[in-house]
């Protein structure tokens, strides 16, 4: 393992090169125009392409939870949240193309739920969500 050991220098190179990665990564995106949610929100939930939400799982404190629904995808999708086998009612965010952002909020109990978009075929589009 001798051979391993990394030298100061290339410590340093590969610092730079994180660094300069994550500047980059900050300024990811080009010419799209930057997407704000309101300032309360308390969980950001992007719809991405491939019919995906960009996390598998999502955490929030309990009370009233605001959501904030942001589309990076060209298509519509919902989101609603899943107790058990049930959609809580009297709460839907709706994004119909690519750039919109819709919020709301829902009063939930510590717990273990599910967000998910009603759209027929997009049935991929589960994740969890804890309450805590
Ligand atoms: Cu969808």
């Amino acid at each position: 393992m001798k051979g391993m050991k990394i030298s100061p220098r290339s410590r340093t190179s590969l610092f730079l090169g994180l660094a300069v990665g994550m500047v980059l990564a900050a300024c990811g995106g080009g010419t799209t125009e930057p997407v704000t949610v309101p300032a309360d929100t308390d969980v950001e939930v992007h719809a991405v392409s491939g019919l995906r939400w960009d996390q598998t799982s999502y955490t929030a404190p309990a009370g009233e939870v605001n959501f904030a629904l942001v589309n990076e995808d060209t298509i519509r999708h919902t989101l609603v949240v899943i107790e058990g086998e049930t959609i809580v009612s009297g709460f839907e965010l709706e994004i119909n193309r690519k750039g919109d952002v819709d919020s709301g909020s829902i009063t939930l109990e510590p717990g273990s739920y599910s967000i998910f978009c009603t759209v027929p075929g997009h049935q991929n589009m589960k994740a969890d969500l804890t309450i805590e």
